[in-house]
């Protein structure tokens, strides 16, 4: 392979010493990296960045300057800024939405008795989801229930002029600001086609109708795609609950045959799970001369059988090709979103076999084995043994495992975490709303999104997870941030005795939990707006997602995905804290629109922070503001009341 300049030193590139490590390696062995590659892109464009690049049509490419203010046909930074943003949204929202869909039409094969391997693992789940949907589910049988329900969840895409249901999981409050503003959002389907419409040629070209728009679709994504994707995967997979696991590059096998899973999906890596325990598997990969097999993840895959089967993780987004390049990988499985096109490329100078299952996401030079759901847990079986019969194949010359990984707990979705407050049967929110009421716990900060090879990877994540924990914030967490934290050992109860201020200490050791929750992937964000529902409903801390104390963070995002994800917090009422900017600087009055007039339509809005101690100080900020608003932003009670304190307090 051709050798790429460094112009960064491996340490400066990433936080954990496995990928300082691995990066290292690949400079030494000619492996071409995003790393590299990030080196090769210098000097990006200036039009790009600023969002006032437009080639939606074959009059342009037009590119806005200060001599020509407008494109070909009249458009002016405004615009095209918006018109961009909005398709960053569609593309975020389809991505989202498409995964759950996928899962949706599974139900509904599964109602309907042919859904091969597949079954409803957690009926509770189902009947739970059913009540909340309207649909009758006492004497019903299970699949019958799931008919119905994933009848509505079809519906929830292809609804013409109907809002999408899933919004009456809202708050009532949040529920009507949506409806006031116009943007509660029809079927996913329809909003993702009218942003296609609406930006195309000389259609809408009023910025903030535009940006309306993008609001109303990435709440199709929050509160309708991903959240039914969550409860779809739990109803089919079975509902997160606490688990351990272990993460990094350090776990893979140095005498155990490798597999990777890769990308969102998780119909196949469920039936991998399954299928790398199966004693005929076992036993092939022994007569292999293999110890076993080791089935491990990178990114939202990773997160998903992560939370549900304690499946190891190998790292996040920008270790996928570390992994490779570790030498010990003998299958890498993608399925769809952030698997990186160079994986083949990089797999051909190792052993490592690329293998794509999705239709509509092929690779050239990685093996199609398109995944058969019909059959999957054959499938299944098929794609272990290949990786097995390729184990022959590993070079021990270019095998380096770097000897790190940490101990992780993870798998806290709402269900898990009322159970953790409150046990079986009085299961609620209540000590956490209790706890942030007392002030022990100041606030609670979602931390999400990728990792980008633009800064040092996982430092801006690990270093305000750090800071907020030592100020007595709970952190919820998804996505590659969540394995970040994994990666740093903060994902288990013992880091809130070593990190944690003494009010969230408290409260974790009382309930024996880590200071952050993994709570899945990325499409489980709206676990997250779930959790804040929860706290909203449990009382005490207003009657809306603007009043909880609570912020969303993506420190580090890449994704179209991040920016839909972003929106949609937004429009539920969340601030969120950027790592740096979206492409909008072009044009002023986008970004005061959403950095600013956000906050008069939805009581939030989006704020920049290109470092994480600037970061720290904004979420401190936001929280005491509503802390404030709320009347509850005094020092902790700390002393026990008599009869004549309680009488005095006139509650
Ligand atoms: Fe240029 Fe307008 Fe065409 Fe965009 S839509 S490329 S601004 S002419
Ligand atoms: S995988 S979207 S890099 S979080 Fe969900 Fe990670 Fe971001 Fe992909």
């Amino acid at each position: 392979m051709e050798k790429q300049p460094a112009t960064r030193a491996p340490q400066d590139r990433a936080w954990d010493a496995a990928s300082v490590q691995i990066i290292g390696k690949a400079e030494r062995e000619g492996a071409d990296t995003c790393f590299s590659r990030m080196d090769t892109q210098q000097n990006q464009c200036g039009f790009g960045k600023g969002g006032i690049c437009c080639r939606i049509c074959y009059m342009g490419p037009c590119r806005i300057t200060a001599k020509a203010p407008r494109g070909v046909c009249g458009a002016d930074a405004d615009t095209i800024v918006a018109r961009n943003y909005l398709r960053e949204v569609a593309g975020g929202t389809a991505a989202h939405s498409d995964h759950g869909r996928h899962l949706v039409l599974l139900l509904k094969k599964v109602a309907q008795g042919h859904g091969g391997s597949y079954q409803i693992k957690d009926e509770s789940a189902l009947r739970d989801a059913a009540r909340k949907y309207g649909i009758e589910e006492c004497d019903r049988d299970a699949k019958d229930v799931a008919n119905d329900l994933a009848d509505i969840f079809v519906k929830e895409f292809t609804s013409q002029e109907e809002p999408v249901r899933t919004l009456q999981l809202a708050p009532l409050k949040r529920q009507g600001i949506w409806k006031q503003h116009g943007i509660e959002p029809q079927g996913i389907d329809r909003m993702v086609v009218e942003c296609m419409h609406r930006s195309t040629m000389g259609v809408d070209h009023d910025y903030r109708n535009i940006l309306m728009h993008a609001f109303r679709t990435s709440l199709a994504d929050g509160w309708a795609g991903s959240r039914v994707a969550s409860i779809t995967s739990d109803i089919l997979f079975g509902t997160p609950a606490p688990v351990r696991s272990r993460a990094n590059l350090g776990v893979l096998g140095a005498r155990t045959v490798n597999v990777i899973v890769h990308g969102h999906e998780p119909a196949l890596s469920e039936m991998l799970t399954a299928a790398s325990s199966d004693p005929e598997i076992l036993d092939y990969a022994k007569a292999a001369g293999a110890a076993g097999v080791t089935l491990a993840g990178i990114c939202c895959t990773a997160n998903e059988i992560l939370i549900r089967h304690g499946i190891s993780v190998a790292g996040n987004f920008l270790q996928q090709e570390l992994a490779i390049i570790t030498g010990a990988v003998e299958m890498m499985i993608t399925d769809v979103q952030c698997c990186m096109a160079s994986l083949p490329k990089v797999a051909s100078a190792y052993h490592t076999q690329i293998v794509s299952t999705s239709d509509i996401a092929k690779t050239i030079g990685a093996d199609h084995d398109a995944f058969d759901e019909e059959h999957a847990y054959d499938n299944a079986k098929k794609l272990l043994k290949r990786a097995i019969d390729n184990y022959k194949n590993r070079d021990p010359r270019k095998v380096a495992i770097p000897d790190a990984s940490k101990p992780l707990v993870a798998g806290f979705s709402v269900a898990a975490i009322k159970y953790m407050l409150g046990g079986t049967f009085r299961g609620s929110f209540r000590p956490l709303n209790d706890a942030i009421i007392a002030g022990r716990i100041k606030g609670v900060v979602g931390i999400v999104g990728c990792s980008n090879p633009k800064s040092k990877v996982d430092h801006y994540t690990n270093t305000l997870t750090a800071e907020l924990l030592k100020r007595n914030i709970l952190v919820l967490k998804t996505g590659c941030a969540a394995i970040a934290s994994g990666k740093e050992g903060l994902l288990t109860p013992e880091a809130a005795l070593q990190m944690a201020g003494p009010g969230l200490k408290e409260v974790c050791e009382a309930v024996g939990m880590p200071p952050v929750l993994h709570m899945g992937s990325c499409v489980d964000n709206a676990r997250i707006l779930e959790a804040a529902t929860e706290v909203v409903m449990e009382g005490g801390l207003g009657d809306d997602l603007s009043d909880v104390p609570a912020v969303g963070v993506a420190p580090e995002w890449m994704s179209e995905k991040a920016v839909a994800i972003g929106c949609y917090f937004v429009a539920s009422g969340v601030d969120v804290i950027l790592g740096h900017p979206f492409r909008i600087s072009g044009s002023a009055n986008v970004t005061q629109f959403l950095n600013e007039e956000t906050r008069s339509l939805f009581g939030a809005s989006f704020h920049v922070c290109p470092d994480p101690n600037e970061a720290v100080a904004k979420i401190v900020e936001l929280l005491d503001r509503r802390r404030e608003k709320l009347g509850i932003n005094k020092k902790a009670q700390r002393k026990a009341l008599d009869m004549k304190d309680r009488r005095a307090l006139n509650v």
